[in-house]
């Protein structure tokens, strides 16, 4: 009888702080053993010349989710996990998205019915308050917190959704006592509103004005706001999707005295800017998100944040919205910048784009890339160190990466129920050849091997110290870390 269920061999492992050659065992769905020479197993994988890495987990993607104007994404949980998995993922994290009326609750229970039978990949659903009624800070939120929804997004922007000042306090203070991260969408609607009014009846309606009415300001100052309000109450806060320089030099000023304060941002505010927004006739709506990508000083600034201190978390925001009636021109053809809808998709390049320009152009080392894509969305998320690590006792999910597979960008080789990618045409050198979750391969040569609705939902323990999240980390069995060797 084999020793193992499976056994990689002959890669080389990196984890957010060390790189190392070793083979790693697996039986029961978790890491086994670490080392050389570790015995037998009913299934080996040669992975020489690979890169083996742990699955990535994308902590912000919109999923089957309806928007606050109705409008509902192109994924469900079937493609947008397939699409995930190609792209190197073994967990991500959708919104269980409530509208104002809604009971979290059953926003929640919607959120599982849709998951669950569907999914291929494990996932956590961060919870949207967009109405945090008495009966929603009183009771629902408290105890769905204390079920494994630690975590919440709140919107500062958007007509249906946004929350004032004294809500995102009572939020934030709610979450501080329960152990919760608070998520954040921070611009300034008054600006941004103010700014559209003027441009639109101007007659300045083309894609291109979205850029213009969410100006930087517009994002500067919400952040700002949303860490003085997180420092009033003493709370935890991410701030979402930055793409503002000066937002990012917020985040890392509060970070610098030593606040719980973190930042994610995403691949649209690394690889395009706001001249897309302008391409020929409505193009430019397939690349209209909020906030907008900036300019190339914008690009190289949110670079810094990245091997600063500024972004611990490095997500897709994916919010797949089709180039046609179903999608950004939900609102009518020819629709002002208003009235596009707000999103790009990217779940399965978020991570070939990031490795190949950041890895591979030597701005980020193979422990940052790790990091910023999956162990520390582990840690903040409360999901470490089953998830984010490759480490004895931890899910063995795992991405085998080709680090020299030179691929070209194109919607036809991705597997999201979209008809366009923003990266079409753009080379990329690094892609995974394999990936595993919990043990099973569930993507080799360039095929899916997964049943709907193998993925497992994922329930969090709230985090009532209050931790930074970055520091929480306990390791497992350290007896066992390369356990062959030592035995
Ligand atoms: N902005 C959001 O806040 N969410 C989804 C997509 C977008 O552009
Ligand atoms: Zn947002
Ligand atoms: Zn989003």
């Amino acid at each position: 009888m084999p020793d193992f269920d499976l056994l990689i061999r002959g890669g080389t492992v990196a984890t957010a702080v060390d790189t190392f050659d070793a083979d790693i065992a697996i039986s029961g769905g978790r890491v086994a053993a670490l080392g050389t020479n570790l015995g037998t197993a009913d299934r080996t994988i040669d992975a020489g010349g690979m890169l083996v890495l742990p699955g990535g987990i994308d902590a912000h993607c919109h999923i089957e989710q309806e928007s606050s104007t109705n409008i509902m994404t192109a994924d469900d949980f079937y493609s947008g996990s397939v699409s995930a998995a190609f792209g190197g993922n073994t967990t991500f994290l959708p919104f269980a998205a409530q509208h104002r009326g809604q009971s979290l609750r059953e926003v929640v229970k919607t959120a599982h019915e849709r998951a669950g039978p569907k999914s291929v990949i494990d996932y956590a659903f961060h919870l949207i308050v967009s109405d945090p009624t008495e009966s929603v800070l009183g009771q629902e939120l408290p105890s769905l917190i204390h079920e494994g929804y630690t975590s919440f997004k709140v919107y500062l922007t958007y007509e249906m959704l946004k929350i004032s000042d004294r809500q995102m306090l009572d939020v934030l203070s709610l979450a501080r006592t329960h152990g919760a991260m608070t998520m954040v969408h921070a611009e300034n609607d008054d600006v941004i509103s103010w700014l559209s009014e003027r441009l639109l009846t101007r007659g300045h309606v083309e894609p291109k004005f979205h850029a213009v009415a969410h100006a930087q300001i517009a994002e500067s100052e919400a952040s700002r706001r949303a860490i003085d309000l997180a420092r009033l109450v003493d709370a935890r806060l991410l701030i979402v999707h930055v793409s503002a320089p000066e937002a990012a030099q917020a985040i890392l000023n509060a970070r610098n005295k030593g606040l719980p304060i973190y930042g994610e941002t995403c691949p649209q505010y690394l690889f395009l800017t706001m001249d897309d927004l302008d391409r020929d006739g409505m193009e430019g709506a397939k690349f209209c998100c909020s906030p907008p990508p900036r300019d190339k000083a914008g690009q190289d600034a949110i670079w810094l944040g990245l091997t600063n201190g500024t972004f611990q978390v490095f997500s897709s925001d994916h919010a797949p919205y089709r180039y046609d009636e179903s999608g950004k021109f939900n609102a009518g053809p020819n629709p002002t910048f208003k009235k596009i809808a707000n999103g790009v998709p990217g779940l399965e390049t978020r991570m070939p784009l990031l490795f190949s320009e950041g890895v591979g152009k030597g701005r980020l080392s193979l422990n940052e890339f790790v990091a910023l894509t999956s162990t520390n969305a582990a840690k903040i998320y409360g999901l470490h160190p089953r998830k984010g690590t490759i480490a004895i006792g931890a899910d063995a999910d795992i991405a085998i990466w080709d680090p020299e597979w030179q691929r070209t960008i194109s919607q036809t080789m991705l597997h999201d129920a979209m008809d366009y990618t923003p990266y079409e045409g753009r080379e990329v050198t690094g892609w995974p050849r394999m990936v595993i979750s919990r043990g099973r391969v569930i993507v080799e040569d360039e095929k899916l091997n997964a049943e709907r609705g193998s993925g497992t939902f994922l329930e969090r323990q709230p985090d009532t110290e209050n931790g930074t999240g970055l520091s929480t980390a306990s390791p497992i069995a350290p007896d066992r870390i390369f356990g062959a060797e030592l035995s």
